[in-house]
């Protein structure tokens, strides 16, 4: 990631990974005196988005208000490590449009839904099929697969401390 301010974008289904991964990056960077920050589902659906639910509007407005504190951030000298589903090209394209040349990396954590409801860590896949989560990513609500992303990490065949290590380098 070299030591300019960077947006590091990670996109994928609930359950892919993308929390575990951004923390990974975050203790290696930290490790290298970087100083990164996490944006994420914790941090900002509950507060500045706690407006926002999952409709394709209100996943439209979480991203935007995402991008924009994203490049606040690098603005301010930040690696940013964002982790949300992001399920829009649109939306991912709007963010990247954001930042300078290279400053934008969008990864890509993919891992089959199929993989991602056998995890089911949370329980939120038997509670969509289950029909008391509407809109749910996968279920009834799209995913647009990135097909301009930086890096595509299979989390299916490769140790999360491996991709992570892949990100950094
Ligand atoms: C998808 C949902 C939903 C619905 C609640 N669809 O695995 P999690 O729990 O911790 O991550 C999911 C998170 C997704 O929020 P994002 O802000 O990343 O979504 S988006 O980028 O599309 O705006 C999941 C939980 O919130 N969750 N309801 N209907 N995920």
């Amino acid at each position: 990631l070299g030591q300019s301010p960077r947006c590091v974008w990670f996109t994928g289904l609930s359950g892919s990974g993308k929390s575990t991964l951004a923390n990974l990056v975050d203790k290696r960077l930290h490790a290298l005196g970087r100083h990164a920050f996490i944006l994420d589902g914790d941090n900002v659906r509950h507060g500045l988005n706690r407006d926002l639910g999952f409709t394709d509007e209100d996943r439209v407005e979480n991203i935007r208000r995402v991008a924009e504190v994203a490049r606040l951030m690098t603005e301010a000298g930040l690696i940013v490590l964002v982790s949300f589903i992001s399920p829009f090209r649109a939306e991912r394209r709007m963010a990247r449009s954001l930042f300078g040349e290279g400053e934008f990396i969008e990864v890509f954590v993919d891992t089959p839904l199929a993989v991602a409801e056998s995890r089911d860590v949370k329980g939120l896949y038997a509670k969509a099929r289950a029909g008391e989560l509407p809109n749910f990513t996968g279920i009834d609500s799209p995913y647009e697969a990135p097909e301009d992303a930086e890096l595509v990490l299979d989390t299916v065949n490769e140790p999360a401390d491996a991709l992570a290590e892949r990100i950094v380098v």
